[in-house]
């Protein structure tokens, strides 16, 4: 068992976090006094770790395996670097959890939050009210989302984004006249969130283990899998064959129940899977033909990681419905939403009533006044631009450069969002069995030696900020050799 190998190398590197001050970051804004007696005395990693195994429940996490080798406490960051407890500096290559995109310790961020709580740090948007942030952040989005979009409905986050579009889609199609299209079609390793509309909308089957799901009126079909799938090499006859599985499907619902397809432009949590050229057209045909809603979920396409503003204008779709979170806001504090295509917003906006769905937070003006100055970041520095034209192409240049690497077998990616094929047999795309354990194990490398690549399965993700430089690339495919040479040692040595 892979498992079982001896812990892996360890490379530390200790260079010390800026302080605060070399960062231009006030120290009033950056560290808020610590009254409690108990957490004064639990700066150090031990103490952190206890803690975390008393009182910390995580998510995603086996709390007992956990426990046994304690949490990693990971204390501040700034650009593209995190530092840990131990004073570790390590290069987040997933931008926390594809969500920083203008890198940590931005400082217009923290100050529009803290002008925004002093002037109003709350009021909401349901009793016919609502707040300058809130309306300043819609405006800015009709702005740089595609032309079809002038509405949005804001959320706490990408989950709730998605679980109002089950609410929205199957309400607009009530007042359509149309009430017995309830039906959303997605697709199996699809990600749409944790909670139960969306863990349902997504396609981790492990997840609809846990509670029933998916709920009722929820289909899945195969994603646009190429190295999983594929048989031959005609990729752009694999992408046509991948979505015409929805045509299938909805013939054999009936064209007239189904609401909508949902999909991510690139399926990130389920493995970077980027469909072939071919697909996204023909996925966006057949809605047009049955007159199906076209949903692009952008929570982790959107904002820039594509090298466009939005996922659907790399593959060049036009959906109706729009679900963004994440690089909304660089992950500076939780804000998501639903862009709104005119012809939808009309018909609910005439026709629809009240809409019987909110959060308390929507709109919330703090998390608006963040995510607006963070979206005026992204468009005034071009930094979409940059990723498009000159380090979203290097990265992926210098990452294909790995695929000579005896473990690797492919490498694919778009802008500043990749994966790598771990594989025991290139030519064959064979993998180690059992699957996710050299993934495990290459990522514990990676962790170990200053470097953040994330794991699905035995697919190496990597997802950095939008502002990772050229010298900061040169870096992550260092440090990514260097862990891939040390899982294949490993890997051997069991062997
Ligand atoms: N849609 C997509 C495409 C996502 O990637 C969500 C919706 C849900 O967003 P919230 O904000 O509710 O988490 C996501 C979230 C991972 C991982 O391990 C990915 C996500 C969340 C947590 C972990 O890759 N994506």
């Amino acid at each position: 068992m892979l498992m079982m190998l001896h812990h892996p190398t360890i490379v530390r590197d200790r260079r010390a976090a800026p302080s605060a001050r070399q960062r231009n970051v006030s120290l009033r804004s950056q560290r808020p006094a610590r009254s409690m007696s108990t957490l004064a005395t639990s700066h150090d990693t031990l103490g952190w770790q206890d803690l975390d195994r008393r009182h910390y429940l995580h998510p995603f996490t086996d709390s007992r395996a956990l426990h046994a080798r304690g949490a990693r406490i990971i204390t501040r960051a700034e650009g593209v670097y995190l530092w840990d407890s131990e004073g570790t500096r390590i290069l987040d290559g997933m931008a926390g959890l594809w969500c920083v995109n203008v890198g940590y310790g931005r400082r217009e961020l923290v100050d529009a939050a803290a002008a925004q709580m002093l002037e109003l740090p709350f009021y909401n948007s349901f009793f016919k009210t609502a707040t300058p942030p809130t309306l300043a952040l819609a405006a800015l989005l009709a702005e740089v989302t595609p032309p079809q979009f002038k509405h949005v409905f804001f959320t706490s986050s990408g989950s709730e984004a998605n679980d109002t579009v089950v609410r929205l889609v199957r309400h607009y199609w009530q007042v359509q006249g149309q009430p017995q299209r309830k039906t959303i079609i997605s697709r199996w390793l699809a990600y749409h969130g944790s909670t139960v509309a969306g863990a349902s909308l997504g396609g981790m089957r492990y997840m609809h283990e846990q509670g029933d799901l998916p709920i009722p009126g929820i289909e899945h079909i195969d994603p646009p899998y190429w190295f999983e799938q594929g048989t031959d090499n005609d990729q752009e006859a694999f992408g046509l064959l991948a979505a015409r599985r929805l045509e299938e499907r909805i013939l054999a619902i009936g064209a007239d129940k189904v609401a909508a397809f949902i999909g991510e432009p690139i399926q990130g949590a389920g493995g970077v899977i980027v469909p072939p050229a071919s697909y996204w057209p023909e996925i966006e045909r057949i809605c047009r033909k049955y007159g199906i809603l076209l949903v692009s979920d952008e929570v982790i396409c959107g904002f820039g990681r594509l090298g466009r503003w939005f996922g659907c204008e790399h593959f060049g779709y036009t959906p109706d419905l729009m679900v963004i979170a994440k690089g909304l806001s660089s992950g500076y504090l939780p804000i998501g939403g639903v862009m709104v295509s005119d012809s939808v917003a009309t018909t609910l906006i005439e026709r629809g009533g009240e809409f019987n769905h909110g959060y308390t937070y929507s709109g919330h003006p703090t998390c608006c006044a963040v995510a607006e100055r963070n979206v005026r970041i992204l468009r005034d520095e071009h930094i979409v631009e940059r990723v498009h034209d000159d380090t979203g192409p290097y990265l992926q240049a210098r990452l294909r450069e790995l695929a000579d690497h005896p473990l690797v077998g492919e490498v694919r990616g778009v802008g500043f969002m990749a994966a790598l094929e771990l594989v025991r047999d290139k030519a064959s795309r064979t993998r180690y069995a059992p699957v996710g354990e050299i993934g495990t194990l290459c990522r514990d490398f990676c962790f170990d030696n200053g470097l953040i690549m994330r794991a699905v399965g035995d697919t190496m993700i990597i997802a950095p900020a939008l502002v990772m430089s050229r010298a900061e690339i040169d870096e992550l495919i260092e440090r990514a050799r260097l862990c891939l040479d040390l899982t294949l040692a490993a890997a051997r040595d069991h062997a």
